[in-house]
């Protein structure tokens, strides 16, 4: 590389945080320096995780560590692992008072910070069940700040996905990549192992005007699917055809692909699953926080997913996201199943 190549002045996950921060001064008359440590601990969290991706087969890291997850999920071990980086580095920033994992049964409360103002939810290693087959895998997380000083755990604290202060995923796959919002862009960031850093490829990233015919979806489930739902495939199947089925099984690369190509993610409720698969808290939520920052939408078929109220920190929820396109004709097709058409 001559020296006329080499970037001398690399936007970094630390610099952009630094500068989303003085951003947030001129847009709201005041800094979160808490949730720049936190969110550059998540960077820190995410670099040793991939690590431990990437020499899983190795480690023998995809055996299964003998627990389950609260879903009854059996846990690996790179699952366990992953859980445990996550939580060790939000509590070491002292800045986030209440954690909650897929990996937990219960909400974290960090003993001795009434003074934290954060709550961090996520995901450790969204996609484990698929890693032994070399399939990428992710961490999904999101961040609320709360002034609620008698904050003790969320059995009170528990609110929408449009309250977060943050959000965002880190997929582990040919290259790591960091997606992150605080509310104004979506960045896109990079990990370039030769100096281990998180380097910005993408800012402000919006979803294309015009988006590639993708659905993406476990057709495999489709008979368990409402009325809408698979008149929806039908139409963009048979109507207005050109669609591409792409479906990792993934949630992070099935969301990143819809991400920058457009098209449209689903998993919907089925007559097993009433409320489908996905956890709302700590994936659907930051994906449609991602989504809405990027131009796009994510719906329960009924309500933006960002605004729905949680009641259990587990619970699930059915979700479409994806450009307004695709989107926006599966709720036509919503209104005249309601409408018993
Ligand atoms: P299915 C992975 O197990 C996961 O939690 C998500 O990452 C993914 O979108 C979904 O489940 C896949 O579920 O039922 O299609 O295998």
């Amino acid at each position: 590389m001559s020296d006329a190549d080499y970037n001398t002045d690399p936007v970094t996950l630390s610099r952009f945080i630094m500068e989303d921060d003085h951003e947030r001064r001129k847009l709201y008359g005041k800094t979160r320096t808490s949730l720049s440590f936190i969110l550059g601990a998540i960077g820190v969290a995410a670099k040793v995780t991939a690590n431990a991706v990437q020499n899983a087969g190795m480690q023998g890291l995809y055996a299964l560590g003998g627990g389950a997850n609260q879903s009854g999920e059996d846990q690996k071990k790179l699952d366990v692992l992953a859980n445990d980086v996550f939580v060790n580095v939000l509590r070491n920033t002292k800045k986030v008072r209440v954690m909650v994992s897929e990996e937990l049964d219960e909400p974290i409360v960090v003993e001795g910070l009434e003074h934290a103002r954060y709550v961090c939810v996520f995901d450790p290693l969204d996609g484990s069940s698929n890693i032994e087959c070399n399939v990428s895998v992710g961490t999904i997380f999101g961040i609320y700040h709360t002034d609620d000083k008698s904050l003790a755990d969320l059995s009170d604290g528990l609110r929408p996905g449009r309250e977060m202060v943050a959000a965002g995923y880190i997929l582990y796959s040919s290259s790591v990549v960091m997606v992150l919002s605080t509310g104004h862009g979506v960045h896109m960031f990079t990990l370039d192992p030769t100096f281990g850093e998180f380097v910005m490829t993408r800012r402000d990233w919006h979803m294309p005007s015009v988006p590639k015919k993708i659905y993406s979806c476990n057709t495999g489930n489709a008979q368990k699917w409402d009325l809408a739902t698979r008149h929806f495939l039908r139409h963009i199947r048979e109507e207005v055809g050109g669609y591409s089925a792409r479906y990792v099984g993934s949630m992070v690369t099935d969301v990143h692909r819809t991400l920058l190509y457009g098209g449209i993610f689903m998993y919907p409720a089925d007559k097993k699953n009433k409320r489908g698969k996905l956890r709302l808290l700590y994936e659907c939520f930051p994906m449609a926080y991602l989504m809405e920052a990027a131009g796009g939408m994510a719906t329960d078929g009924k309500t933006p997913i960002l605004d729905i109220q949680p009641k259990d920190i587990h619970e699930r929820c059915p979700i479409y996201l994806g450009c307004t396109r695709d989107v926006e004709k599966l709720l036509e097709f919503v209104k005249l199943q309601d409408e018993g058409k």
